[in-house]
């Protein structure tokens, strides 16, 4: 038995076979369809083009960046007049390029909206433009058959009552009041999905300041799923992201949006759209570098072969004109989707595992499955290798023109003669070849071995996923490798003793497969201490500039108090800050838990001295779990928190063995 409290600080994923079909919603079936969307970061920010003083690197966070005050920033609204804006044009040049959803930009961080807003009068219609441009967009989408979407941002930098305030900023927070700014931000996303007819999509974002929380979020959910009970709603319309990479959807939201990545291993089981730029900046910027438009192309087809969607980005000039290194790079698309599209639209992920000289992306047409081999360098041997398929051939082909090509199974792998395909077929951003099977593709890779923790106090439930159907999987306990006669994978396994398991696919009786392993410990859960006298946990404030945390019991705090909970207690919270929060935590049975410590920007968790989160350094809002096994009863907790400048933001959710993650009420917590 190892000794108590092994903390573990990664953690398998909890998805069970059934769990990586999506889920059956057929509101998304468009969306899933589509694949392919245009982002449009349009606004006050683009008539300065990231030029402010002597800097010229800034884009749509101008106000910010260049710490421009209220008054001063304001003065863009009557600069605002982008005569050459032609919504038809824009539409016109996605749909060329082969996208099938515009989400534009209603109002973002800065708070003047493009819309023709009765609750404001920082709009459009206060500028020289006097135009609503959702309306126009939303006509021209209609028109060329694209779905209209809105992106709107929670965070507003201009109005009286959002809070925080920048904290470089002089306006006092005098007065203000959030439940206001919601009842204001509400006004406006209702207008958004009353006055233009249907919207597919509400992109919300700039939920991750300390004032947003979930109860706003699901209440903004429901308000646009009232409005437009058919539209979709991505997961920043809630908290508890973990940074802008997170895909992780929250129990609110529709898909994840990980954002400028693309997921290595894509997110099975979740929808999910990665959103970025072609250039650096999302709102326009005179000086800004772009993408090629084969990297572009390529960044498509990697997240089509991985199950996502892609929100490609345009920041339109002051004028009303696309940058033309944009318009180049849609008119490749064009050329690309106009050939290949089918390889794209209403695909699925690839089931194959890695392949070194493409991607892959499947569908099933006709009763068959096609698999498109997306080759970006061809072979020198001239045979296009698709390995660990089980299934019998059908045929192949070239996607453009539809030549046949060769192909035979040799050993499990099919091999595709390609030796022959003519240089005008080869298309230096990537050439699809089809690949028809009779069957869902059945794939040799090894299972993959999915579990809440690796460790457990008394037993532990192990799945195994992501297997071709018409495979049998074989597992052991022992360490040993699975052979025809070990046990085979009917539902969760569970283990009660340390122990490896170890997992393999077969085919007809035949191992087919890699073997993967994990191990699994039983340990023993640290034991319960007493707990504090007094409500709430002890707080001490510091004062200092870190990158990372320094060792606050070595520093004279500036303050101390008594917070009820893990959270920053003031708003808005100052810059060049450390927290040190401790006391005791009870837990209600013995059990391993996994503990999410939110932060912006670095913090760790303690637990009876065991350092069970590390989520120190610089950076945005986000989480990072860890998982120790406690016996019922109260613990010492201690959490250790600064904030540098800019955003601030920390939270403590934990949850038991098969159970969601909640926010630790005050009611587990004692001090003194
Ligand atoms: O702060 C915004 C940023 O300006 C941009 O709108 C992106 C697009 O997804 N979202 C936020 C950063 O994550």
């Amino acid at each position: 038995m190892l000794l108590a409290g092994l903390v573990l600080m990664t953690l398998g994923m909890t998805t069970t076979p059934t769990e990586t079909l999506l889920p059956q919603d057929s509101r998304m079936d468009w969306w899933r369809e589509a694949r392919f969307g245009m982002f449009i970061h349009w606004g006050l920010y683009a008539v300065p083009g990231g030029e402010w003083g002597t800097g010229t690197d800034h884009g749509e966070w101008i106000m910010t960046t260049a710490q421009i005050p209220v008054p001063e920033y304001e003065k863009f609204k009557d600069q605002f007049n982008p005569v050459k804006f032609n919504a038809d044009e824009w539409v016109k040049m996605a749909k060329d390029a082969g996208m099938k959803y515009v989400v534009i930009t209603t109002k973002h961080h800065d708070g003047f909206a493009l819309f023709d807003s009765k609750v404001s009068d920082y709009d459009v219609m206060a500028s020289p433009f006097k135009r609503d441009i959702m309306k126009e967009m939303a006509e021209a989408c209609r028109k060329h058959g694209l779905k209209m979407c809105w992106y709107h941002s929670i965070m507003d930098w201009h109005h009286a009552d959002y809070l925080p305030r920048r904290d470089w900023e002089s306006r006092s927070a005098e007065g203000a009041s959030m439940d206001r700014y919601v009842e204001y931000l509400r006004a406006q996303v209702t207008e958004l999905l009353t006055n233009y007819g249907d919207v597919a999509v509400m992109w919300f974002d700039g939920e991750w300041e300390s004032t947003w929380n979930s109860k706003y979020g699901d209440a903004l959910y429901e308000l646009c799923r009232k409005l437009q009970p058919n539209v979709v709603v991505n997961n920043r319309v809630t908290v508890g992201r973990d940074g802008i990479e997170d895909a992780t959807k929250q129990k609110t939201g529709d898909y994840g949006t990980p954002e400028q990545y693309i997921p290595p291993e894509g997110i099975p089981g979740l929808d999910w759209e990665v959103c970025m730029t072609m250039g650096r900046h999302w709102g326009y910027n005179k000086r800004d570098t772009f993408k090629t438009p084969r990297e572009l192309v390529r960044n498509l087809i990697d997240i089509a072969s991985k199950g996502g969607n892609y929100l490609l980005n345009v920041g339109p000039r002051p004028d009303g004109t696309f940058p033309q290194e944009s318009i180049d790079i849609l008119k490749n698309y064009g050329r690309w989707m106009s050939k290949f599209g089918e390889s794209i639209y209403g695909t699925v992920a690839s089931p194959l595992g890695a392949i070194p000289w493409g991607r892959c992306t499947a569908k099933e047409v006709g009763g068959k499955w096609r698999l498109y081999l997306h080759v970006f360098e061809w072979p020198t041997d001239g045979r296009l290798r698709v390995p660990l398929v089980g299934n019998e051939l059908s045929s192949a082909w070239m996607l453009e023109g539809g030549s046949r090509l060769r192909s035979r199974k040799v050993g499990s792998d099919i091999v595709i003669d390609v030796i022959d395909v003519p240089r005008a077929l080869k298309d230096d951003d990537a050439t699809v070849v089809v690949l028809e099977l009779p069957t869902k593709p059945i794939v040799y890779k090894a299972p993959r071995i999915m579990a809440e923790t690796d460790v457990f106090v008394e037993s532990v439930s192990i799945s195994v996923g992501e297997v071709s159907e018409g495979l049998d999987v074989k597992y052991t306990v022992d360490g040993s490798d699975p052979i025809a006669s070990s046990e085979t994978y009917i539902e969760p396994v569970t283990m009660k003793a340390t122990g490896v398991f170890r997992a393999r696919a077969f085919h007809n009786g035949r191992p087919v497969s890699d073997v993967s392993e994990r191990r699994f410990v039983l340990v023993e859960p640290l034991p319960a201490q007493k707990a504090g006298k007094r409500k709430g946990l002890s707080r001490s404030v510091f004062q200092g500039d870190w990158n990372k945390l320094p060792d606050f019991g070595a520093l004279t705090p500036s303050g101390t108090g008594v917070t009820e909970k893990v959270q920053l207690g003031v708003e808005p919270f100052t810059e060049y800050t450390g927290l040190r929060i401790e006391g005791t935590i009870s837990v209600e049975a013995t059990d391993v838990y996994r503990f999410n410590l939110g932060s912006d920007d670095g913090a760790r968790l303690w637990i009876d001295g065991e350092l069970v989160v590390d989520h120190d350094g610089l950076h945005s809002a986000s989480g990072k779990t860890g998982a120790i096994a406690l016996v019922k009863g109260a613990h010492t907790v201690r959490v250790d928190y600064f904030n540098k400048t800019g955003g601030a933001a920390l939270s403590l959710s934990m949850a038991g063995s098969g159970k969601e993650f909640v926010e630790v009420l005050a009611t587990a917590f004692r001090h003194g």
